[in-house]
């Protein structure tokens, strides 16, 4: 059996194939990839852009653009074949292991052109990880169903980032195919600016409480039920709404004032960095209808915060309910306000859910510990390619 690790040291060459924007999805790939390169390994990003927070310089740290033209003759411009074509490029002039590529469409199956196009020259062994909308928006629809499934039935090893996100994935493509759950990680950076500071910049005073709300603001994430449960507290006058929003949050403004709260909701549109926000809150609020995992959720966690939630999707295996926060039914504002206003009346049950979430995010998430997780399997299916 030929080994195909790079080296004795027993250190890889791996292609990180994601999208390049502020989702969930962007942001783990990313922050992924540095843990990798930090550790030794060599990491390639092939996107169409740079990732947002691919910001540091490491000499084994790679970005390679993928050119996308436009032609008269297309009427939709298309990615996945000049993304086949880089992910062939790259991996064949840097002689890659690993292809971790995030969602099956497209970017699975550009590596899967890739390696058809390799031919009898080395290739690398392909790793999807579904972040959810493959399973839970496209899954459905007919003229994708079919293309998602053979790529996740070819890809040499699948992850998902929840146990839920497995089971609707076995269940919505009837397939039989082994999935490795492997969750989302959180590492929060050192303090840069006290909570205090960053409260009086928001103008939230010392004995007001800030909720806070970090999402693309999608339709999933309904965050109308959000601002409706902020206008049905009964703690609404001591209580303030933070919404970092990953895009632009003009379509929400007149909620704002039909439902009386416009004074009450700090808005930061088109935010590329969380920063130091969580530390300046005391709960968070996520009202989704569908979460794979909810990435969000756990950055407020890992701020020792308690969360109220949506009790969908891969959330319940994200929060320990009554432990590090609450979970209600989707669609029920009246729900998620009496909920938050068990946790606003209450200093210490939201002093002690918070500790409970700091402890539970480091055991549970820690960012070395499922790097290593994914380090294990990319060598199983390395070995296992190997022979
Ligand atoms: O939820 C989004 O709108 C963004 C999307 C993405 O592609 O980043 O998030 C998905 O992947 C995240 C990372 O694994 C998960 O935390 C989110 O739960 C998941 N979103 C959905 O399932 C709706």
């Amino acid at each position: 059996m030929r080994a195909r690790f790079l080296n004795m040291t027993g250190k890889l060459k791996i292609g990180m194939v994601c999208y390049p924007t502020i989702g969930g999805s962007g942001i783990i790939a990313t922050e992924l990839g540095l843990l990798l390169a930090e550790s030794g390994h060599e990491v390639h990003f092939i996107s169409y852009e740079q990732p947002v927070r691919l910001n540091t310089a490491l000499p084994n740290l790679f970005f390679h653009p993928v050119i996308v033209n436009e032609y008269a003759l297309f009427k939709y411009p298309d990615y996945t074949l000049p993304l086949s074509v880089r992910i062939s490029e790259v991996s064949e002039e840097y002689g890659l292991d690993v292809l971790h590529v995030h969602y099956a469409v497209p970017h699975a199956t550009a590596a899967l052109l890739a390696r058809l196009m390799l031919g009898s020259r080395r290739k690398p062994v392909i790793i999807t990880t579904l972040h959810g909308t493959d399973t839970n928006l496209m899954g459905n629809d007919p003229h994708y169903r079919p293309i998602i499934k053979y790529s996740i039935e070819n890809s040499c090893g699948v992850t998902t980032v929840s146990e839920s996100l497995k089971q609707q994935t076995l269940e919505v493509f009837q397939i039989d195919h082994p999935i490795e759950v492997i969750p989302n990680f959180c590492d929060p950076a050192p303090s840069k600016q006290s909570r205090e500071d960053l409260r009086s910049s928001l103008g939230v005073r010392d004995d007001e409480i800030l909720l806070l709300h970090m999402s693309n603001i999608r339709p999933v994430k309904r965050v109308g039920d959000i601002l409706d449960a902020v206008s049905r507290l009964k703690n609404k006058h001591q209580t303030k709404l933070l919404i970092l929003a990953g895009g632009s949050f003009e379509g929400w403004e007149p909620e704002l004032d039909r439902l009386g709260i416009r004074d009450r909701v700090i808005v930061l549109p088109n935010v590329q960095e969380i920063g130091d926000y969580p530390n300046a809150c005391d709960i968070g609020v996520y009202a989704s209808e569908q979460e794979s995992f909810g990435l969000g959720i756990l950055e407020t966690l890992a701020y020792g915060k308690p969360v109220v939630a949506t009790r969908t999707g891969g959330i319940p295996e994200v929060i320990r309910e009554n432990e590090t926060g609450l979970l209600v039914p989707v669609g029920q504002p009246a729900a998620l306000a009496a909920a938050l206003d068990l946790l606003i009346d209450n200093r210490a049950l939201r002093e002690q859910y918070g500790h409970a979430a700091l402890l539970d995010v480091t055991s549970r998430f820690n960012a070395q510990k499922i790097k290593t997780r994914y380090l294990d399997y990319y060598r199983r299916h390395l070995r296992a390619a190997g022979a």
